[in-house]
């Protein structure tokens, strides 16, 4: 068959650039069993790599994967938000068989005994270590916080990582079962944890490079706290907005570690024959984070494609074609097959599994579409992809789509077309009732009264607070008329950048005079967190009888050394 012909029966399609010169690798070239490597990150937007179109951030070393290999442009995740996704990923099952729909919550939600992966379920570690592989989990493992749910009870051999769920990338977690450890050993990392995590894939490939191995490496960027390496605070200068400045720095450190495992690869000699899956777990949660998802709409915890269309890409050079994108939609479940099937493991025959083995439709072997349907499903809201049709149903809602030329869901044809409803909405009926309830119901936070200083005048100061300073916050107010109208400052630290937690805070009178208040802090117990300001002005007459400058000082000095 003419190459081209192949191509797009296939459904593929090829860059330009990349036709002169392409041939199929054969099979038979390989008599070992190719290393397996899954790399996943965490609410990074769709368009927030360059070979989806990204301008602002430079990703070359995730870009190289696809150049290198195959990228899948109806590319899917079976949740919007990261748990489900990973019990998806890990299972090649619709997470909802097993119960799995909504994320753990935190403690003391999220650690009981049936919060997790149902230890019936078999793993992506399970179906490699059974074909004789070493197999590693190094990131966030969001599978369940009971020990009975650590990697190295589901298949894994080694592990480093959160249990729990992401963990910021400077200091502690707020949960203390979310903590640092090296199997269930607890660590202590003062280096950002995009590159502890690519230290550990580094070194696990080092250990292992002379024997098949299954890396399972799970980034916990770009998600929030936007924690950012010192070395890329001015790297992206053109980036003005400090939000997508700071998630910038955090998807450069990614990318960049992304390159340091690539290149261990290739150090190693083995990079022709390791299989690379890349994919995000879930779509960007927002501007206010970060990520940007254009042209899709909505993010995360959405079925719009924002939500659940995601970067997806895989390069095996000594099996697949590339720098060619594949344009059927593929799901995150299709990955356990795959790796089963790269691997020479057998899939448990007990059970569906609902992805699929893709290296024949990439191959050119089958032609047809890996899935002639796909479904979605948290509580109430599902969505349903047949073809070109796109179903989405939230709540009362029913919304149509027809992606192939309105890939944005911005015209719902759900009045003109009642019969490509009707047909969507039987077959997500049929696919439900193979689905068990959830095992666990989401967690709710019961609201908190207002803490007396939440309702202070408060700015984020850009700036995630450094060790070994003192901190002082300056202000100059007055009062116009009367006595016993105060000034009360506050420093604050951010965590997941919206929880504060109060640092310092202190109570000045006012007099007619405008005069400097000011309060200071030592470091510290603060560092890597983000810096909250603020003030409010209180007393018997405030309201319009408080003259606050607006030009709020922020600096910092090395602290002075203790004279003892
Ligand atoms: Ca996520």
């Amino acid at each position: 068959m003419k190459r081209r012909e192949f191509l797009k029966i296939a459904g593929m399609s090829i860059a330009a650039t990349t036709l002169a010169g392409c041939e199929f690798p054969t099979f038979q070239q390989s008599q070992t069993k190719p290393n397996i490597i899954v790399i996943t990150c965490d609410d990074m937007g769709y368009a927030d790599i360059g070979c989806h179109g990204c301008k602002d951030i430079p990703t070359p070393n995730i870009d190289s994967i696809a150049k290198k290999g195959v990228r899948f442009t109806n590319g899917y995740v079976s949740a919007s938000v990261c748990s489900p996704s990973r019990a998806g990923i890990m299972t090649g099952r619709y997470q909802q068989r097993f119960g799995y729909e909504y994320n753990p919550g935190p403690e003391p939600h999220g650690i009981q005994d049936h919060v997790g992966l149902p230890l019936h379920e078999i793993t992506l570690a399970n179906i490699t270590a059974s074909a004789g592989y070493v197999t590693g989990a190094v990131g966030k493992w969001h599978l369940g916080a009971a020990p009975h749910f650590h990697p190295l009870k589901r298949g894994f051999d080694e592990f480093f990582g959160s249990q729990h769920s992401g963990h910021p990338y400077f200091g502690k977690h707020w949960m203390k079962s979310n903590f640092l450890m090296r199997g269930t050993t607890p660590v202590d990392e003062k280096e950002h944890l995009t590159d502890v995590l690519t230290r550990e894939a580094i070194a696990f490939i080092e250990h292992h490079h002379d024997e098949p191995f299954f890396l399972y490496l799970a980034y916990c960027a770009p998600h929030t706290p936007l924690q950012v390496p010192q070395r890329y605070q001015n790297s992206f200068k053109h980036i003005t907005k400090p939000v997508r400045h700071d998630y910038a720095g955090l998807i450069a450190a990614m990318d960049d570690g992304i390159g340091n495992v690539l290149a261990q690869l290739r150090t190693y000699g083995i990079e022709e024959n390791t299989l690379v899956f890349f994919l995000n777990d879930n779509g960007g949660p927002g501007k206010r984070y970060g990520p940007r998802n254009s042209p899709l709409k909505a993010g995360k915890g959405s079925f719009f494609e924002g939500g659940i269309r995601v970067p997806f890409i895989v390069k095996w050079p000594l099996r697949l074609l590339a720098g060619v994108t594949y344009d059927h939609p593929v799901i995150s479940l299709d990955i356990l097959p795959t790796v089963a099937a790269v691997a020479g493991a057998k899939i448990p025959q007990d059970r569906k599994i609902d992805g699929v083995n893709l290296i024949p439709y990439l191959t050119g072997q089958t032609k047809e579409p890996p899935h002639k349907i796909l479904f979605w499903r948290m509580g109430d809201d599902y969505a349903v992809r047949q073809g070109n049709w796109k179903l989405v149903n939230t709540g009362p809602h029913t919304e149509l789509f027809d992606l192939a030329d309105d890939i944005a869901e911005t015209r719902n044809l759900a009045a003109e077309q009642p019969n490509v409803v009707k047909k969507l909405t039987k077959a997500h009926e049929a696919w439900n009732t193979q689905m068990i309830d959830p095992l666990w119901l989401p967690f709710v936070r019961e609201p908190k009264p207002k803490k007396d200083y939440e309702n202070a005048i408060h700015q984020d100061a850009g700036h995630y607070i450094q060790s070994g300073k003192t901190y002082t916050m300056t202000v100059k107010a007055k009062s116009l008329v009367g006595t016993g109208n105060r000034i009360i400052l506050y420093c604050w630290c951010g965590f997941w950048d919206i929880r504060k937690t109060l640092i310092t805070s202190a109570d000045f009178s006012l007099t007619s005079i405008m005069e400097e208040k000011s309060i200071s802090f030592d470091s510290d117990n603060y560092t890597g967190r983000r810096l909250i300001f603020g003030y409010k002005v209180t007393g018997p007459s405030p309201s319009n009888k408080v003259i606050v400058d607006r030009n709020i000082r922020l600096t910092y000095t090395e602290r002075q050394p203790d004279p003892n």
